[in-house]
């Protein structure tokens, strides 16, 4: 079974003194200190709930660095090191493929012309979500269908051509457990082909879609009471974080930590 949520290690990477530099398409560049503390604050909360941190420095070449989910896609079995999409990034995987090494005895990768970014993959219950985007391709996606395969697990492809604006899958959609997935009206919630209850995040509030399980609670960015009201009302625990500097990086919660 993927997807349980449970996790007792995170690899993070605090964002470097060129963060300003990165990918972004929202316009506003992020206070660098600001940026500091919030991820502080994300660590801490990894940490408060019972993770051990691997922390990387941060690389000058790679301001996109900070967010470590778009290099790798684990599982408890094996890690698999990806080649995301943006050429800008590709080189960002080289030390998170050093720290995984340490940690997983199997470590796999995607090759060229794949290109898959961690953000577009979602584990659930019923298997790997991997969404089709700008930045994961046909053929990344496939290579890493492959891989999960070999190690037991069952991928979905979701196609992300008619979602116009959505940088990642992950963007739009996340795991809630017990067969939940919480869904912006970014996404047709027919892409997911009855599999799963959706949980509609508000479209004023879609950014908080991008919300991470984390051993019984559930991190969800600061600024969104409906969908807060909504997690609560089904039980679950937010725990709520403020990252409005990786928000104008185009970049959110979940892509701030390799969970394992
Ligand atoms: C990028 O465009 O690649 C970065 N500025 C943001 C990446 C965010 N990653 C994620 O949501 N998984």
């Amino acid at each position: 079974m993927s997807g349980s949520g449970r996790f007792t290690h995170a690899i993070v990477r605090p964002p470097g003194a060129n963060f300003a530099a990165g990918i972004t398409t929202s316009g506003g560049a992020p206070d660098l200190a600001l940026a500091l503390t919030q991820h502080a604050s994300y660590v801490a909360a990894l940490s408060s709930l019972g993770l051990t941190i691997t922390e990387l420095a941060p690389e000058l070449e790679f301001p996109d660095g900070t967010f470590v989910e778009d290099a790798a896609v684990l599982t408890p079995l094996a890690a698999i090191v990806t080649r995301p999409g943006a050429a800008s990034r590709r080189g960002e995987t080289a030390t998170v493929c050093a720290a995984l090494t340490h940690r997983f005895r199997t470590v796999l990768s995607i090759e060229a012309p794949g290109t898959v970014d961690g953000g577009d993959v979602c584990e659930t219950s019923a298997g790997f979500l991997i969404g089709l985007s700008a930045r994961t391709n046909a053929n990344g996606a496939g290579q890493l269908a492959e891989h999960l395969a070999g190690l037991g697990y069952r991928s979905i492809l979701i196609n992300m051509a008619a979602a116009a604006g959505l940088l990642h899958l992950k963007s739009a959609i996340s795991d809630l457990g017990d067969g939940r997935l919480a869904l912006s009206p970014g996404l047709d919630p027919a892409l997911f082909g009855g599999n799963y209850e959706i949980v509609p995040v508000p479209a004023e509030e879609s950014y908080s879609a991008n919300c991470v399980r984390v051993n019984g609670r559930v991190l969800v960015a600061a600024g969104f009471p409906k969908f807060r009201a909504a997690l609560e009302r089904l039980g679950l625990e937010p725990l709520v974080l403020e990252v409005s500097e990786f928000r104008k990086m185009d970049g959110g919660l979940s892509c701030l930590s390799l969970r394992s």
